[in-house]
């Protein structure tokens, strides 16, 4: 114990009023005031209390990224894993620069979007003006750099929070706020969705690994109109199988988007989708549909990618939406990881997803998010 040579105070033990002048050495250490004592035998008495100070200060001065690391480590004690995937940890939520216009949500302290449930229940589909589908079309257009930026970072040994760093910076440089940030609370600016994981993936410190299949989901907000596209793409030498997974995936998306002109009903493309991937041997994913999109970021119609299913609508010229097919080796069945985002399939195989966000014309549609390169072809193509 430290004598102090400043004027004497009350010992801290709480049955005893002497005078105290000695100092806790470890308080001393850790910078707490106070913490003075009569004798060695008072703070010996105390000492089961006194410590409880020590703790308190200690976890203060942990830093953020110890506390996330531990707070990681509680959320996935004893959860049962459908596959070989497990998280990494989850970087620091980022902020967007306040001159750059952002969605309703972005501010709210839920990431409740407000304009998007005042909609719901309202299944009417918009009708865009000829100045709202150049809103949508810029956004899409930006979209689509975001992602050919984001495609080029993808390799072996990346981490999918490096990807989703590559795509906050290319949103930031372009002045469009990252749709997916603070969406329901969604902590990054895209998803990605590694082997087992549907979608909704959230960007990690997992390293990509030789064979593995990753899919990048973009959104962003620009000027008011959000545009909305993926792609999933191969990392290293990936099987034979996953690259069929891969490739039927898309050709599920192509032969969609080929139905898509007035008149057709969005309760008919789930048709087409599902007899591809089901004369594959693949499955599709249920839960999760494509959906409108304009200055809302998801609202009317709902376009599921399964047979038979009940969706509303009939497609006129002006409407927006996207086509956004998960498809699976497996079961079509999915359940979601405790963090409460990410999608996987329940039988731990993997799941591949392509989207492109559309636009009825008079004849047919335009696709908003299409590769301006080679022809349109998805990145997974350009290795052959
Ligand atoms: C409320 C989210 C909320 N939802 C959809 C929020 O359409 C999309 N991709 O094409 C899409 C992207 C994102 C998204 C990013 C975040 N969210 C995810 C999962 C559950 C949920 O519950
Ligand atoms: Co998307
Ligand atoms: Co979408």
């Amino acid at each position: 114990m430290a004598a102090s040579t400043v004027t004497a105070r009350v010992c801290e033990t709480t049955s005893c009023s002497k005078d105290a002048k000695l100092q806790c050495p470890t308080c001393i250490k850790l910078g707490i005031p106070g913490s003075y004592f009569c004798n060695q035998e008072c703070f010996k008495s105390f000492w089961q209390e006194h410590k409880k100070v020590h703790k308190k200060a200690k976890n203060e001065a942990k830093t953020i990224e110890q506390q996330l690391l531990e707070h990681q480590k509680s959320l996935w004690a004893g959860v049962r894993f459908t596959g070989p995937l497990r998280p990494g940890t989850v970087p620091e939520m980022r902020t967007v620069p306040d001159h750059i216009p952002r969605p309703d949500y972005a501010s709210h302290p839920e990431g409740e979007p407000l304009s998007e449930r005042a909609m719901r229940g309202n299944n009417s589909i918009r009708i865009l003006t000829d100045e709202e589908q150049e809103g949508v079309r810029q956004a899409c257009r930006i979209g689509r750099e975001v992602l050919d930026i984001a495609a080029k970072t993808i390799g072996i040994g990346v981490t999918t929070a490096e990807i989703d760093t590559a795509v906050y910076d290319a949103c930031i440089d372009r002045q469009c706020y990252p749709s997916p940030l603070n969406y329901y609370c969604f902590p990054a600016s895209c998803c990605t969705s590694v082997n087992e994981v549907i979608c909704h993936g959230i960007p990690d410190s997992r390293k990509l690994e030789d064979g593995d299949i990753v899919n990048v989901d973009i959104s962003v907000y620009y000027k008011g109109y959000h545009g909305d596209l993926n792609e999933t793409f191969f990392v290293g030498n990936v099987d034979e199988k996953y690259k069929k997974l891969v490739k039927t995936t898309w050709e599920c998306l192509d032969l969609a988007i080929k139905e898509v002109k007035p008149g057709v009903r969005y309760r008919d493309i789930g048709g087409v989708i599902q007899k591809h991937a089901q004369a594959h041997g693949f499955s599709v994913v249920r839960s999760y549909c494509g959906h409108g999109i304009h200055q809302l970021f998801h609202t009317a119609p709902s376009v599921p990618h399964y047979a038979k299913n009940k969706a509303i609508g009939v497609m006129k010229p002006g409407h927006c939406f996207t086509i956004e097919p998960m498809i699976n080796e497996g079961t079509w069945r999915d359940e979601t990881w405790p963090d409460k985002w990410t999608a996987v399939t329940e039988d731990g195989k993997r799941s591949a997803q392509f989207e492109h966000t559309l636009l009825v014309t008079d004849t047919g549609c335009e696709i908003l998010t299409r590769r301006l390169e080679k022809d349109g072809q998805p990145h997974f193509m350009d290795l052959k």
